[in-house]
């Protein structure tokens, strides 16, 4: 799966993405991660990439020119990657990162952890001009209900939750599974040596090596802790119960 960021930051997402568990991934192919500096393509000779809205307001907007030429670049070098393969690609998605978008969950994760490549695009300052985003972006998404300063982050955000879900990222092929989230419950909590720390004693039950009594344990303790925590999600299972 490869990943491919629009964005005028590219040290602050690469830095960030090729760290622990996804830098991994990247070194052993699983997935790519690049990003494109729109700056590169501006054909402003003082590498200008914003200016003023009309109609007045505060702050600058990123111009049409070269986010939309660093697009073509991206979907240039994805063509002539896949050209010789039998099978011609759909063009990839294009995701905006914008707080109006819908919000991120679980499932779009999955659904985009399908694809071959996708471009994310990340807007600074008052955001993107409009014409350029009803040109090429094919999915507006926000990763939640507050405002940033920029995509990047929630780029980032988004990348790690898909990545993880690509095969091989993730050794132990059984955690992305059991985690929280899938089912709708969230996970129940862990323990790890040493088995008493300030008088706090790891649950007896976790130590009697019953599996089948864990797993009834862990189920409870889930359903427990979504009740309380989470009485959306909560309702939600409680539901797809019957
Ligand atoms: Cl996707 N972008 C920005 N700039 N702010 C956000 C966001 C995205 N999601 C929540 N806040």
């Amino acid at each position: 799966m490869n990943f491919h960021i629009l964005t005028l930051f590219p040290e602050m997402v690469m830095q960030g993405l090729h760290t622990s568990i996804l830098g991994k991934a990247a070194e052993k192919e699983y997935i790519s991660i690049e990003a494109v500096n729109i700056r590169d393509y501006t054909t402003d000779k003082h590498g200008k990439v914003d200016d003023y809205t009309y109609g007045g307001g505060a702050g600058m907007l990123m111009q049409a020119q070269p986010v939309y030429d660093a697009y073509q670049a991206v979907v240039r070098a994805i063509r002539e990657k896949s050209a010789g393969s039998a099978t011609v690609a759909n063009p990839p998605r294009v995701i905006y990162m914008t707080p109006q978008g819908r919000v991120f969950h679980q499932e779009l994760a999955k659904e985009l952890a399908k694809e071959t490549d996708l471009i994310f695009l990340c807007g600074h300052y008052e955001g993107i001009d409009e014409r350029v985003l009803e040109e090429i972006v094919t999915d507006y998404v926000s990763i939640g209900d507050y405002v940033l300063t920029g995509g990047e982050l929630p780029a980032m955000v988004m990348i790690d939750a898909i990545a993880r879900l690509v095969p091989g990222v993730l050794h132990n092929g059984d955690s992305a599974l059991s985690e929280s989230f899938h089912n709708d419950l969230l996970e129940y909590p862990q323990y790890s040596r040493p088995e008493i720390w300030r008088d706090k004693r790891v649950p007896a039950i976790l130590l009697s090596g019953n599996h089948a009594k864990v797993d009834e344990w862990r189920l409870e303790q889930s359903i427990e802790r979504t009740k309380k925590w989470r009485p959306d999600l909560y309702e939600k299972w409680k539901a797809r119960q019957k």
